[in-house]
C-alpha cells in the first residue's frame, strides 16, 4: 500500500525545511485546508435544493438558507479569524478590506485575499467551481490598511486554488513548487496527489469565451484565428479554477481579453490572476495582460480587472507576438 500524505503532513514537512519558520505560515495554510473541506461538503449538497432548501427560505431547522458564495465567503472568513495568524482580509464578495481585530491577530503578519467561490453561476448545473486564495506579509504596522492588500503579485508568500470537481483537489505553492491533493471524503483528508506539477512544454488547447469574438481587439481575433488554422482543441468551462486547473495539467492557453463590453477584462487582478499566476509560473508556465508580467502590474484598487493569457510559455509568447505586430502595425 502506499503511504499516504496528508495536507497537514505536508505542509509540516516543508515547515520543517525551513529553520527559519515560525509555523504561523503553516497555521494559515491548515486553516484554508479546513475551509476546502466545509466548502466542499456544502458544494456537494447544491444539488439538494429542494431537499435542504432553497437560498433564502428557511430550512427544516428553521435557519435561512445562504446562497453559496455567500456561505463560502463566511466560512473562509471564519476559518481565517480563528487562526489568529492573519491581520486581515480582502474578499471578492465584499466591496473593502476586512481587519480582524482580536487580540491574538491584529498583529500577526498575514493578509489573505480570495475569490471564495469562484464561477458560482455554474452551480445550478453542477459544473466544477472553485476557490482561490493569496497569501501576503503585510508591510504596514499598526491597524492593517489598504496598502497590505494591493500589493504586486511577486510579493505573494503564497498562493492556490480549491476545485470542486468530479472530486475536489487542493492545489498550492509557497514558492517551492506546486502540489495537488485529493480529498478522500471517506477520511475528510487532502492527500498528496500530485507532487510537483510542471505546466507541459507544449500545448494545444486554447481556452477562451470565443462568443466574445465579435468584441475582441483585431489582434485577438487574428490569434484565435491561428488556434483554429493550427487546428487546437477549444476547451472552456467558463469556471476559471477549472479551465486553469485543466491548463496546469494538460498544457495549452487560457485568456479572458479585453472587450468592448469589458475593455479593462473580466478578471480581478488580486484575487483571480494574480494567484493562478503565481501557480501557473511556479509549475514553469508564463502569465500576462498580453505585453507585461501579470505579477508585475501594480494595482490601484481591490476589485481592479485586467486582461490575462496564461499557459504554456510558447503559447503565450505567440499571443503576445500577435498582439506586438498588430501594435506596430497600428503605430
Ligand atoms: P465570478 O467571479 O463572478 O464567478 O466570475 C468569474 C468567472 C470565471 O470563473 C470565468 O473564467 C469567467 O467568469 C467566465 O466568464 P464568461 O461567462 O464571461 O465567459
Ligand atoms: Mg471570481
Amino acid at each position: 500500500m502506499h503511504k499516504i500524505i496528508t495536507l497537514d503532513e505536508f505542509i509540516i514537512q516543508a515547515q520543517r525545511k525551513n529553520p527559519y519558520s515560525t509555523g504561523e505560515l503553516s497555521s494559515l495554510l491548515r486553516d484554508i485546508g479546513l475551509a476546502a473541506k466545509i466548502i466542499s461538503r456544502e458544494v456537494n449538497k447544491a444539488g439538494l435544493v429542494d431537499i435542504v432548501g432553497q437560498a433564502g427560505q428557511e430550512n427544516a431547522s428553521g435557519e435561512v438558507v445562504q446562497k453559496l458564495d455567500v456561505l463560502a465567503d463566511n466560512l473562509m472568513i471564519s476559518c481565517l479569524q480563528n487562526s489568529g495568524e492573519c491581520c486581515g482580509i480582502a474578499s471578492e464578495e465584499n466591496d473593502h478590506f476586512v481587519p480582524i481585530n482580536s487580540t491574538h491577530s491584529k498583529n500577526a503578519k498575514y493578509v489573505v485575499l480570495f475569490d471564495p467561490l469562484d464561477g458560482s453561476s455554474n452551480i445550478d448545473v453542477n459544473v466544477s467551481i472553485g476557490t482561490i486564495f493569496a497569501i501576503y506579509r503585510r508591510t504596514s504596522t499598526g491597524p492593517v490598511q489598504l496598502k497590505d492588500f494591493i500589493q504586486s503579485g511577486v510579493n505573494q508568500v503564497a498562493a492556490g486554488y480549491v476545485v470542486y470537481g468530479s472530486s475536489t483537489m487542493l492545489v498550492y505553492s509557497t514558492g517551492d513548487g506546486v502540489h495537488g491533493f485529493t480529498l478522500d471524503p471517506s477520511i475528510g483528508e487532502f492527500c498528496l496527489s500530485h507532487e510537483n506539477i510542471r505546466i507541459p512544454e507544449k500545448g494545444k488547447i486554447y481556452s477562451v469565451n470565443q462568443g466574445n469574438y465579435p468584441a475582441f481587439d483585431e489582434d485577438i481575433k487574428a490569434y484565435v484565428n491561428y488556434c483554429m488554422e493550427q487546428s487546437h482543441s477549444l476547451r472552456y468551462i467558463g469556471s476559471m479554477v477549472s479551465d486553469v486547473h485543466r491548463t496546469l495539467i494538460k498544457g495549452g492557453i487560457f485568456f479572458y481579453p479585453a472587450t468592448t463590453k469589458a475593455p479593462e477584462g473580466k478578471l480581478r487582478l488580486i484575487y483571480e490572476c494574480n494567484p493562478m499566476s503565481f501557480l501557473i509560473e511556479q509549475a514553469g508556465g508564463k502569465s500576462s495582460n498580453g505585453t507585461e508580467r501579470i505579477m508585475e502590474l501594480k494595482a490601484e484598487k481591490l476589485h481592479q480587472r485586467t486582461p490575462i493569457f496564461l499557459g504554456n510559455k510558447e503559447m503565450v509568447e505567440t499571443v503576445e507576438a500577435f498582439i506586438r505586430e498588430h501594435r506596430t502595425v497600428e503605430g
